[in-house]
Parts: C-alpha cells; sequence; structure tokens
C-alpha cells in the first residue's frame, strides 16, 4: 500500500460529460495510482456494471479498484478492495468476507477512530475532511488534527476532503504525501494536466515533517 500517492474518487455528478471511464483513464494517463468507484445514487445493479467496466481499465494499468461502501459489490466482481465508512459493515467482518489479500481502508475522522482502524488491521485509512468541501457534508477536521493523526499512525493515510492544488502544500507539511480527490480532479478541465500536478507534488520529495513512514520503500 505504501507505493500510492494519488487516490482518484469518482464522481459521475461532477464530471460533465464525460464518462466515468474517461476520467478514470485521464486520470490514470497522469499518475493516479489507485481508484475508488464512489457513486451514492447509483443502484446495486449500475455499481456492478460500472465496477466492471472500470475494472477493465484499471487491470490493464495494473492500478488497484477499490468499491465504495459496499462488501458485497466488490465481492460480486472480484474488485482489488472495499472503502468503509464509520457506518458501515466493521472492518473484521469485512475482512472475513473479502480474505486477507484485498485492500480495505476506512474512513476516519479524529485519532481515536484512525487508531482503532489501524489497530484492526485496515490496509489504509482515509482521514479529513481536512478542508471544507461540498461533496462531503461533515465539518473540515483541518491541517492539525492531521498532523496529529500523521505523527501516530504507521499505516498508509491518505487526507481526504478539499484537497487542491492551491492546498496541497499544506497537506504534505502536515506529514502525508499521499491524498484522496474528487472535485479537484473530476471536475478539472484537463484532467490527465491536473493529476500530473497533483502526482507531481506528492513525489517530489518536499516533504518538510519528520515521517519515517512516507518512504515509498516500504511497502
Ligand atoms: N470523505 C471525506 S471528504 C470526502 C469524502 C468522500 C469528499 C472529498 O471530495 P473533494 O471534492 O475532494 O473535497
Ligand atoms: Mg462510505
Amino acid at each position: 500500500m505504501y507505493k500510492y500517492h494519488l487516490y482518484l474518487i469518482t464522481d459521475s455528478k461532477l464530471a460533465g460529460d464525460r464518462s466515468n471511464k474517461e476520467v478514470v483513464e485521464a486520470t490514470i494517463s497522469g499518475g493516479a495510482d489507485l481508484i475508488q468507484l464512489r457513486e451514492k445514487d447509483y443502484t446495486t445493479r449500475q455499481l456492478i456494471k460500472e465496477g466492471r467496466e472500470l475494472l477493465k481499465v484499471t487491470r490493464k494499468a495494473g492500478i488497484p479498484l477499490i468499491v465504495n461502501d459496499r462488501v458485497d459489490v466488490a465481492l460480486a466482481i472480484d474488485a482489488d478492495g472495499v472503502h468503509l465508512g464509520q457506518e458501515d459493515m466493521p472492518l473484521v467482518e469485512a475482512r472475513k468476507i473479502l480474505g486477507k489479500d484485498k485492500i480495505i481502508g476506512i474512513s476516519t475522522h479524529n485519532l481515536e477512530q484512525a487508531m482503532e482502524a489501524e489497530a484492526e488491521g485496515a490496509d489504509y485509512i482515509g482521514y479529513g475532511p481536512v478542508f471544507a468541501t461540498t461533496t462531503k457534508g461533515r465539518a473540515p477536521v483541518g491541517v492539525e488534527s492531521l498532523k496529529r493523526v500523521m505523527k501516530v499512525i504507521k499505516i498508509p493515510v491518505f487526507a481526504i476532503g478539499g484537497i487542491k492544488l492551491n492546498n496541497l502544500k499544506q497537506v504534505i507539511e502536515a506529514g502525508t504525501n499521499r491524498v484522496a480527490v474528487v472535485s479537484g480532479i473530476v471536475a478539472a478541465d484537463d484532467i490527465k494536466k491536473t493529476s500530473e500536478a497533483y502526482k507531481g507534488m506528492l513525489i517530489s520529495g518536499n516533504i518538510s515533517v519528520d515521517n519515517p513512514y512516507l518512504s515509498d520503500s516500504k511497502k
């Protein structure tokens, strides 16, 4: 998991006239290395169909596809993992169903949740919203909170929530070079170029804090 840095999360409502397939292809060509299918308004059938479509793209690129919320859908289409919220199936049960090789990530909003997710064997956590965002109705936790998490948590932490190119540096300075992005990329005019800009900053090594878990050599 340590090799992933730019996590693109789909939202067809923000993509204009572009399909999720087009968005995912463009972001991968710009350097996204992890993809999540997140479509809150899709039916189960739509999720399965879209998931299978996206798997063709991600498999070809050698990049994992994670399904938001739905362990059953992830299992049905043999996706690479699932991303769980605090109200979804607990990690322990999801692990029993999906097995040890699938990726399981969890959304966390405070240090306690982050520590619990780590203790229960999450492969990564999402932490946020770091900044205000309209994509999720939840108050931001702020960069200071992210900083505290980064000092304690050893598994990969993807900062999420309102992360744009103009505040990405603050996230990196808080101690992570892993971000999950929806609107900053999905709604961008040029998805490939925007992804390249995010990825470039994330991997440039411009990290000012001391965090031993940022190294790419730790897989
Ligand atoms: N979880 C915390 S914030 C968020 C999710 C799914 C939305 C992030 O979207 P954006 O558009 O990158 O702020
Ligand atoms: Mg969820």
